[in-house]
């Protein structure tokens, strides 16, 4: 369904729009090789293989996405957080998801592909983002809950992600992971405090939205390695690093403990330690629910777009306004 938007350099345009491999100068090919074999970094002023440019703009624009869309659920909550201290808190971690959103945009800019058709490509339902960020918050410990497992969720995915070999995105994964590892903390805290010095209603909610989140978290990383069609290249380029699976196991083993110390179960009659592995066994996850959601027929689809095309509108004027603030600047500076 994601359809890469417009590409900007006379290389990108000639790739657009085709399914049909392009031929590259083997030599060219050849270098690029080198240096990905050597685990060396692609620079934007580099040459790179059109399959490389796309898969890259693909990713990092549904990840530049995922960012901003991934406001809405949380930032549901900016004007009832239940202390002044919350709200702090809240405002803070809402306002980096919309930093991160902005140095990937940057990032993927590098690659020949404008801004404006990459949000386009969101606008029209054409660009994929996070499947989690389709589901409602329905109480203050959702709240916790995303910082605590979106969040971790987020950053067991992207720490690998500060080696990618394509220069700008390692650049801004740097950044963003310090970030979200904040996030992580603030969420935990928040549920810890519930947990330890909550009402049973209290405790309760938490529990409630642990059971609500749990698989969805599961999901986020994305299909079974065997069903995951982008995998085996974007590792062969040293864009992934480590796979689906793989993240997901390393995800359950480091949140199992976690979740023992705040004193919640998850919602798993499978989960058990498997001494041989030496890693948590665990339950089927509903690979359907996770297509419709993907596919736009999850709870908040439609509501999450709405918002973000609508914001896009909003925010029409003042886009206008910085343009012929810049012109007459230019203007003027050109006069002098
Ligand atoms: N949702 O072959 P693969 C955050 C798609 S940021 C929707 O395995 P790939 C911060 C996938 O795009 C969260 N679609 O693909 C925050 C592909 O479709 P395509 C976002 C998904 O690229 C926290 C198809 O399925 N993080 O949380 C999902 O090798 C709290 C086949 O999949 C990133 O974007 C999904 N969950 O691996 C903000 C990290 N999973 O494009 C606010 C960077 C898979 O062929 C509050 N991205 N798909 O049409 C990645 O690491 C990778 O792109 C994966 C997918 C792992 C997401």
């Amino acid at each position: 369904m994601y359809t890469s938007p417009t590409m900007t350099t006379p290389a990108a345009s000639a790739q657009a729009g085709t399914n049909i491999a392009p031929i590259e100068p083997p030599e060219k090919m050849q270098a690029f090789d080198r240096v990905i074999d050597a685990d060396g970094r692609i620079e934007p002023q580099d040459w790179m293989p059109q399959a490389y440019r796309k898969t890259l703009v693909r990713q990092i624009s549904q990840h530049a996405h995922s960012e901003i869309v991934g406001m809405l659920p949380e930032g549901n909550w900016i004007s009832r957080a239940p202390s002044l201290k919350r709200k702090a808190i809240l405002l803070a971690k809402v306002q980096d998801e919309a930093g991160h959103g902005l140095y990937l945009y940057s990032a993927a800019e590098t690659l020949g592909v404008s801004r404006d058709s990459m949000l386009d490509a969101l606008h029209t339902g054409r660009a994929k983002y996070s499947s989690i960020f389709n589901y409602p918050t329905l109480t203050w410990a959702d709240v916790g809950v995303i910082g605590w497992l979106v969040d971790g969720a987020a950053i067991m995915n992207q720490t690998p992600l500060c080696r990618c070999s394509y220069g700008p995105y390692a650049r801004a994964m740097i950044r963003v992971c310090k970030e979200e590892s904040f996030h992580q903390r603030q969420g935990y805290e928040s549920l810890l405090v519930m947990m330890k010095e909550g009402t049973q209603a209290q405790q309760d909610m938490v529990q409630d939205a642990v059971n609500r989140w749990w698989w969805k978290c599961l999901a986020m990383f994305g299909p079974p390695d065997s069903e995951s069609p982008n995998s085996e290249q974007g590792m062969r380029w040293g864009i992934k690093r480590i796979s689906n699976d793989d993240l997901r196991q390393r995800f359950v083993d480091a949140t199992i403990p976690q979740a023992a110390v705040l004193g919640v179960s998850v919602p798993d009659e499978d989960l058990k330690w498997n001494e041989e592995r030496g890693h948590y066994d665990f339950g089927p996850i509903d690979w359907d629910e996770f297509w419709a959601t993907v596919n736009g027929n999850g709870p908040c689809n439609k509501e999450r777009l709405a918002t973000r095309v609508q914001a896009w509108r909003d925010g029409q004027w003042v886009r206008d306004a910085a343009m012929a603030s810049a012109q007459k600047k230019r203007e003027k500076e050109q006069a002098a």
